[in-house]
């Protein structure tokens, strides 16, 4: 006996994602249903590579009664109008826009950090899924934090296109094709040209000159790793279709040396460590494109604070930034709380 999950925006880079990632892991489904805005009703989309064609459904008159889970993937806007209503009818929902996010009644959860935490979801029968660049940056801190106490983390991102959907990644594309054949740049997703340039700038602006990409990072990693430690962030949009890149420095309570680091993070759940101190001997994002893990590499000592590390991070972010969490909470909540007899 296998559950009845619907996938809410499954036409989007995210819900699709979602739906190869069902697949790929098997999860034990009775049923799928896959729903989006009026706009996409009627269309068919895949599940993932097993050749079933999913027709999506109106959201507007989908009726979430009898549903075990819902994986939502729709932004704050259309999760506001109708998780609560999927949430009533006993559907859980796992949300994967900010709305929820720091709500004090609603768990934020990365399954390889916080998995106790999913017991709080009764509050509201709501989960929440972390920003992208949250996801991978505590998977990596998590088993360091455990050895040796985190006191400070300086993060710089450097964000894929598709953290902005569908728009962002064609305005990538179209940009680096009207460059090359002289024509204009015009930016319309992104607030300045993005191909072949950079953009320090990810979500609106905060009246303290951060955005607020820059304070996800810091208030999720507090509300899923630990409080008392503290983060400053700087979010840039760089011209990568998929995955988000990351360097952070750690300062730490207690002495960790850099092969210390390396032997936890080579063991530590969700991270694979590809650290080779030579030419290529790190991951870029191209390779991690269709990937699971978090990678880690670039792992060395800081000298200029005391218990200093610095690392290189990077993930897809389509996944474990987003779906892969997203179906990882999904088996984590079946094996606590929603179990169906074999
Ligand atoms: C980006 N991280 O790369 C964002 C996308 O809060 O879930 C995800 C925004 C969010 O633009």
């Amino acid at each position: 006996m296998g559950y009845r999950i619907v996938v809410v925006g499954a036409t989007g880079n995210v819900g699709r994602e979602m739906l190869n990632i069902l697949a790929e892991r098997e999860f034990p489904l009775d049923d799928i249903a896959v729903v989006a805005s009026s706009r996409s009703q009627g269309d068919e989309v895949d599940f993932g590579e097993t050749g079933r064609k999913l027709k999506v459904q109106n959201i507007e008159n989908f009726d979430p009664s009898g549903w075990d889970m819902a994986l939502f993937a729709i932004g704050s806007e259309g999760t506001r109008l109708h998780a609560p209503r999927f949430a009533a009818a006993g559907c859980t929902v796992i949300d994967n826009s900010s709305l929820y996010r720091m709500d004090p009644d609603v768990p934020l959860i990365v399954p390889e950090v916080n998995p106790e935490a999913i017991a709080g979801y009764t509050r509201r029968n709501i989960i929440a899924n972390p920003n992208c660049s949250t996801a991978q940056m505590v998977v990596a801190l998590k088993p360091l934090h455990d050895f040796a106490k985190i006191k400070r983390v300086v993060v710089s991102t450097y964000q894929s296109v598709s953290g902005a959907g569908k728009a962002g990644m064609d305005e990538l594309f179209e940009q680096s094709r009207n460059i090359f054949v002289g024509d204009s740049a015009e930016a319309k997703k992104f607030t300045k040209q993005i191909a072949f340039n950079v953009i320090p700038h990810i979500d609106e602006f905060l009246d303290d000159g951060s955005t607020k990409e820059e304070w996800k990072m810091v208030v999720e990693t507090k509300k899923i790793l630990d409080p008392k430690i503290k983060v400053t962030a700087t979010c840039v949009r760089v011209p990568v279709f998929v995955g988000h890149s990351e360097s952070i420095n750690i300062e730490f309570e207690n002495e960790i040396s850099a092969a210390e680091a390396q032997k936890i993070l080579r063991e530590a759940p969700g991270v694979m460590l590809i650290d080779k101190r030579e030419d290529g001997g790190y991951v870029t994002p191209v390779e991690c494109v269709g990937e699971y893990a978090t990678f880690i590499s670039r792992v060395r000592e800081d000298p200029t604070v005391e218990n200093g590390l610095s690392l290189w991070c990077v993930s897809d972010n389509l996944r474990k930034g987003a779906a892969l969490n997203a179906v990882q909470i999904a088996e984590l909540l079946g094996r606590k709380f929603l179990k169906k007899a074999a």
